[in-house]
């Protein structure tokens, strides 16, 4: 770095340059457990510069410096006060005209006090920012976290002073080895668009705290862990009030757990029970709402504190009707309000993490989630660079998440070909994902293959479930294939349709064979129903999708830069009829189910 400074910083290799500095990586290892506690919102006004030539590293503005070795006055290159503001979390495409396609990086300052009200460690938080963030604090690299839906903490303690300025570069590009990588069918917004908080927490904290019901199919057992921030002995303390329970056991190297007796009433879709649960350690202590229940996989059954389930699913994005993914609380639950119209028990959050405040709402309302990570298509199997970042991203996942009931699947990734990279990736993927956490199902959107014309993908030996997405009817007209594939499978456990749909344009009229149309999309669901309705292994479908949303791939007439497979217009006023045939089905399966 010394050398760089020497020279002219402005001719560098930006990629050489940030080795130095990508050592600082903000991982899972840095997460800290943080429901219950308080936080101070960062959220709000902060002025921002569009940086599309990575500017603020070349000439290091977060030094502040404005002299050079000799004390000379050097041109300022940025003037973080006078710049203008954004309101932040937010996409930035959504904030101006001229911002709507960009991609690439802005520079975002604000200036705060701190106090510390005693001896205290403070954690910054980024609930998300697409793709990169890099942060610094009082001119020093904090570091930078990569992966576009999972939160980045940044300890803060020792950069903290009276008056500071904090700065975030955010970095949207696509890049070949990022996860996803170039190719989606999603808009690839920009912005630091979920909370930015601050975090105090005592000296020795606790990181992490997980509690569920020990899978034994008993429902007589609750197991909680426990990890502190040191590697030191301690005692904590569990109490769940409403059950009368209070639990003390120890920690070695700063870790431990303990599994006791208790009759929680079970949490479902229909009786979406919650404890106040509270676990201390030391002066620390952290309080989170649970609901205690068992998913497990029996033959070709899911099964839901023990019984058979059929999980009557929509996949959805997170995509706000103004656009961008900063949902507001009240667009999360129109969208789950709009699933259980249509009736639903389940909702596939593809194809990333959406915010944690979805999952917290599911856990409230009653609905199981799918969660996902962006393993998309054709990602770079064969990088151990990119294999790294998408474990990490699937361990933020789950570490966020693992306390939330609703959460019953973590799907590795949507559409992948078979490819020996992409099985022995995956498969890593899979293990990972099961080593982690005992209390949920693993799986994945898997194609279908063509030549077996069958359910027939190798990575299905590491899942739980087989999550298949097929578009019989759409990309794959001839629709008499779909029962020929169902009738050459045989899964030896579930099988969930992850997808199908057709693209229809809201009030766009024609025959059932004119594509792009209203009356196109409910043949193809009515074809759909009539097939699946048979097929003995199917225990769950997610069509594609509950609203049309953008998309830069989609060009035509019809699409207008939209994915139209939603059942509801972008606004989500307008209901196609493909939702009213969904929604008999879903309530001819509710009933079938409820007599079993
Ligand atoms: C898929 C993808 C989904 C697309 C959809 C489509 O299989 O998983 O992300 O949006 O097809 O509309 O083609």
């Amino acid at each position: 770095m010394k050398e760089y400074q020497q020279k002219n910083v402005s001719d560098i290799n930006l990629e050489d340059y940030l080795g130095e500095y990508e050592g600082l990586q903000a991982t899972v290892r840095d997460m800290l457990f943080d429901r219950g506690r308080k936080k101070e919102s960062l959220n709000g006004r902060w002025h921002f510069a569009v940086d599309q030539y990575d500017t603020c590293i070349r000439q290091h503005w977060f030094e502040e410096r404005r002299f050079d070795a000799k004390g000379n006055t050097v041109p300022v290159d940025y003037s973080f006060d006078e710049w203008p503001v954004m309101d932040l979390p937010c996409c930035w495409n959504t904030q101006s005209e001229a911002f709507s396609l960009y991609e690439g990086s802005m520079v975002f300052a604000r200036t705060f006090r701190y106090a510390a009200e005693k001896r205290e460690r403070v954690f910054l938080k980024i609930g998300a920012a697409n793709y990169i963030c890099r942060v610094f604090l009082n001119k020093k690299y904090l570091g930078m976290h990569r992966g576009g839906s999972t939160p980045a903490y940044f300890e803060v303690t020792d950069a903290l002073e009276a008056e500071n300025r904090i700065l975030i570069q955010a970095d949207s590009t696509r890049r070949p080895e990022q996860v996803p990588t170039e190719n989606t069918d999603w808009f690839n917004y920009g912005g630091v668009y979920r909370d930015i908080e601050l975090i105090r927490v005592p000296e020795v904290f606790i990181r992490r705290f997980q509690i569920a019901l020990v899978p034994d199919g008993m429902f007589g057992k609750i197991r909680v862990r426990a990890q502190i921030s040191e590697p030191r002995a301690a005692e904590a303390v569990l109490t769940v009030p409403e059950l009368g329970i209070r639990e003390t056991f120890s920690l070695t190297d700063g870790m431990g757990e303990t599994v006791f007796a208790a009759a929680p009433e079970l949490w479902s879709p229909e009786h979406p029970k919650l404890y106040d649960v509270r676990l201390a350690v030391g002066e620390d202590s952290v309080q989170d709402s649970v609901g205690f229940r068992e998913v497990r996989v029996r033959g070709r059954d899911i099964l839901l504190n023990g019984k058979p389930v059929f999980l009557r699913g929509i996949s959805c994005h997170e995509e706000s009707v103004r656009g961008g993914k900063a949902l507001s609380d009240e667009e999360r639950m129109e969208n789950i309000r709009l699933a259980k119209e249509l009736g639903c028990n389940f909702m596939r959050v593809a194809h990333y993490p959406h915010d944690e405040k979805m999952a917290q709402l599911a856990d409230r309302e009653g609905i199981l989630l799918w969660e996902e990570i962006p393993v998309y298509w054709a990602i770079r199997f064969a990088r151990e660079e990119t294999y790294r970042d998408a474990e990490n991203q699937l361990l933020e996942m789950i570490a966020r998440d693992w306390n939330r009931a609703s959460v019953i699947i973590w799907s590795v990734g949507n559409e992948n070909a078979d490819s020996d990279a992409r099985l022995a990736f995956m498969t890593r993927l899979a293990r990972r994902a099961h080593a982690t956490d005992d209390t949920r199902l693993v799986s994945a959107a898997c194609l279908v293959s063509f030549q077996e014309m069958a359910i027939a993908d190798r990575l299905a030996a590491e899942l739980d479930v087989i999550g298949i997405n097929e578009y019989f009817g759409w990309y794959v007209p001839d629709f008499s294939l779909l029962p020929r594939l169902f009738e050459n499978s045989s899964p030896d456990k579930p099988v969930i349709v992850t997808e199908f749909g057709a693209d229809a344009m809201p009030g766009h009229h024609g025959t059932v064979h004119d594509k792009g149309t209203e009356e196109c999309q409910a043949y193809v669901f009515e074809k759909q129903v009539e097939t699946l309705r048979g097929i003995e292994y199917v225990k769950g479908m997610t069509p594609w999708i509950l609203y049309d949303f953008r998309c830069p791939r989609r060009t035509s007439a019809i699409q207008g830069y939209y994915n139209r497979k939603g059942l509801l217009s972008p606004d989500k006023r307008y209901k196609k009829p493909a939702f009213f045939i969904l929604q008999d089905y879903y309530r001819e399966l509710q009933h079938w189910w409820e007599q079993q």
